[in-house]
């Protein structure tokens, strides 16, 4: 899969990470939750972005000033994709991965973070979804739920059940904007879907596999841009034209995931 892998860069962190991160990593150094994503289209439409709160992150250095806060697998996989390493100096086990220290999904629950092109300037939170895969992606999960009904019935749930997550409601009621106008489901796909299949719960997991699969496939082959550079123009075509802007800006770069196959240097 080609992801597109977006830069995150934190404002202010929740309480519990910043008490972890103190004297790890230098004043004034960005640190980056990176999620990988297959709609770079629809990042004018983020308004939180999710990490599972049972899982492991690390927080990995690129130089300096630059950190990564993604799941050591996602690393490891950066690694051979020439992310922190250049030439020569390469890694010849996880171990060598230059992990700073780790940090525990539901620690930095509450960070507030900036989402490239997201209508919401004023930054985006760090919240928990209990169906991150740790094994996919980078286990940072940016969304979108205008066009993302797994997002949208997250949201929902979260900001109807705040006090049970330990976030502040407003942290999940973030406007949800059109993004992308479709035909058959209109300009919030989503929420079209959601409600029109009366999924009641982000845990209704085959129904929204289901729901994932009409709002891609419409989104794509009939979509067409409401927002951004590429308004008026059929999603298909903005979509590369997205991801290329974001990876020059330095706002996002290509990550792969290997289908399987356990890769190993010394073959
Ligand atoms: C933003 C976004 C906006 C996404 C959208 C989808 C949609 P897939 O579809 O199953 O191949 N994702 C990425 N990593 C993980 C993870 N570790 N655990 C759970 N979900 C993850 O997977 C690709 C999508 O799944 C990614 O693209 C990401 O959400 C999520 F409007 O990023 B996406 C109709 C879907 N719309």
């Amino acid at each position: 899969q080609d992801y597109t892998a977006l830069k995150l860069k934190v404002k202010e962190w929740a309480s519990k990470a910043a008490e972890k991160i103190k004297g790890k990593i230098p004043e004034g150094a960005n640190v980056y939750f990176v999620p990988a994503t297959l709609r770079p289209e629809t990042m004018y439409g983020q308004t939180c972005c999710f990490v599972g709160p049972k899982i492991n992150y690390g927080v990995f250095k690129l130089s300096e000033n630059e950190y990564y806060v993604v799941t050591k697998r996602a690393a490891w996989n950066m690694a051979f994709q020439g992310t922190f390493f250049k030439g020569d100096n390469f890694a010849r086990d996880a171990s060598e991965l230059p992990a700073v220290l780790e940090l525990l999904g539901s620690e930095v629950v509450g960070t507030l973070v900036n989402a490239p092109l997201s209508i919401h300037k004023q930054g985006v939170r760090i919240l928990p979804m209990d169906s991150v895969l740790p094994s996919k992606g980078t286990g940072v999960v940016t969304s979108v739920p205008s066009d993302s009904p797994d997002d949208y019935a997250t949201v929902k749930d979260l900001a109807k059940k705040a006090e049970y997550y330990g976030i502040k409601k407003e942290w999940a009621e973030l406007e949800i904007s059109p993004i992308i106008e479709t035909p058959s489901y209109g300009n919030i796909t989503a929420k079209f879907l959601v409600e029109k299949m009366k999924i009641n719960s982000p845990k209704d997991a085959k129904q929204l596999a289901e729901a994932k699969d009409l709002a891609y496939k419409e989104g794509y082959y009939k979509g067409t841009m409401l927002i951004g550079d590429f308004k008026g123009q059929p999603v298909e075509v903005a979509k590369p034209k997205v991801r290329e802007a974001l990876i020059k800006s330095g706002e996002a770069f290509e990550y792969a995931e290997p289908n399987g196959h356990v890769v190993s240097r010394s073959g």
